[in-house]
């Protein structure tokens, strides 16, 4: 019998209660195009709401209850005014990444006709962000002594395993393999961070020896970043630490015109675990409740969830290339939301990109 994939829908805070609908709108009409079966599962919960009246993003066994999906749909995390970014992060979309092992995050920035870049050029941006997602600055391990007091100290630590390393430097090269260019770019600090980068570098180089085939250089962040501006054309993939990697996936595609197309992936490969998809993009507080926000972001994770779902075959990678087909289209013709210079609507631009899926 033909699989039916779970799909845990979990919209969010702010404008990703917005985009959250045009979302799951053109992944239906992909699905039904293509012959995919999906069941579509709410859950009420990872949102500063639930935080408002149980004191907790998520209730206890929200793992018991996520680990029987085959992928969760995720739309934004955060609202300061009644949870503290930080509680809200760490106590939802991190213990996602963490607990579920989604050790690779996939983040993709392309330019499209009809999105003006910022850079002269325009640019030809192409390029696949490979963020590790699980270590790295984002630890959690340090403390606080003497807080509130004149001597008060701070500290966190970053964590490098083998492991975490190694795993997310050999996805960059197998994902470099499959692609035209064959390059890898490895974002480093070595010249500054004195420990953990030159041994990052170390672990890159060991890698990179099992893939002849595959150019690779490796770039200090600070230049990275300049040449994210000046020369986007010239990165294919490019793999990061976990912070590194979320600033370079907000300024690739601020690069290609706007962070609001840019979708992301939060993979657990060997799907020991349902892997996680959003928007890159976070909930927005300035622009929610206008119906505004541009919803493409959301729309094509829920490209890359078909398309992983289905293991890069058959109908699965058929909805995923219609869908990203249809997102082309409507970004050269319009309608544009305003992030793009435009006036239409999330749900304008929603209902124009499924209007081509299902043609
Ligand atoms: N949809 C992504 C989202 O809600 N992001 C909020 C955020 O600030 N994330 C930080 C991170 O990805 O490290």
């Amino acid at each position: 019998m033909e699989k039916t994939y779970k799909i845990a829908v979990l919209a969010g805070d702010g404008i990703g209660k917005e985009v959250m609908p045009e979302g799951l709108r053109v992944l239906q009409v992909a699905a039904d195009r293509f012959g995919i079966k999906l069941e579509l599962i709410n859950f009420a919960w990872a949102d500063c709401d639930y935080y408002a009246r149980h004191g907790k993003m998520m209730p206890d066994d929200w793992k018991e209850q996520l680990q029987p999906m085959d992928a969760i749909f995720f739309g934004a995390v955060g609202w300061p005014d009644i949870v503290p970014d930080h509680v809200s992060l760490w106590g939802s979309l991190l213990k996602f990444r963490r607990e579920f092992d989604q050790y690779i995050n996939l983040r993709p920035a392309q330019i499209f006709k009809g999105v003006r870049s910022p850079l002269s050029g325009p640019p030809d941006i192409d390029m696949m962000i490979v963020r590790e997602n699980t270590e790295g600055e984002y630890s959690s391990v340090g403390g606080t002594m003497y807080p509130g007091t004149e001597h008060e100290i701070v500290m966190q630590q970053s964590v490098f395993s083998r492991r975490g390393s190694d795993r997310v430097l050999k996805f960059a090269f197998e994902l470099a393999k499959t692609r035209a260019r064959k390059h890898v770019t490895v974002a480093t600090k070595s010249n500054g961070i004195s420990i953990s980068m030159p041994w990052w570098d170390e672990r890159a180089a060991a890698m990179a020896a099992n893939y002849p085939e595959i150019e690779w250089n490796k770039q200090h962040i600070d230049i990275l970043c300049a040449r994210f501006v000046l020369k986007p054309q010239s990165f294919d993939v490019v793999v990061a630490s976990n912070l590194f990697g979320d600033i370079l996936s907000d300024l690739g595609p601020a690069c290609a015109g706007t962070i609001g197309i840019a979708p992301s992936a939060n993979l657990n490969p060997e799907r020991k675990f349902p892997s996680l998809f959003e928007p890159v993009h976070g909930s927005a507080p300035d622009i929610y409740g206008k119906n505004i926000a541009n919803p493409v972001a959301m729309i094509w994770s829920g490209a890359m969830m078909l398309d992983f779902l289905t293991g890069s075959s058959g109908a699965g990678r058929a909805a995923h290339d219609a869908i990203l087909e249809a997102i082309r289209n409507v970004l050269a013709t319009g309608p544009h939301t305003p992030d793009l210079g435009g006036t239409c609507s999330t749900t304008e631009l929603g209902m124009a990109i499924a209007k081509q899926v299902a043609a």
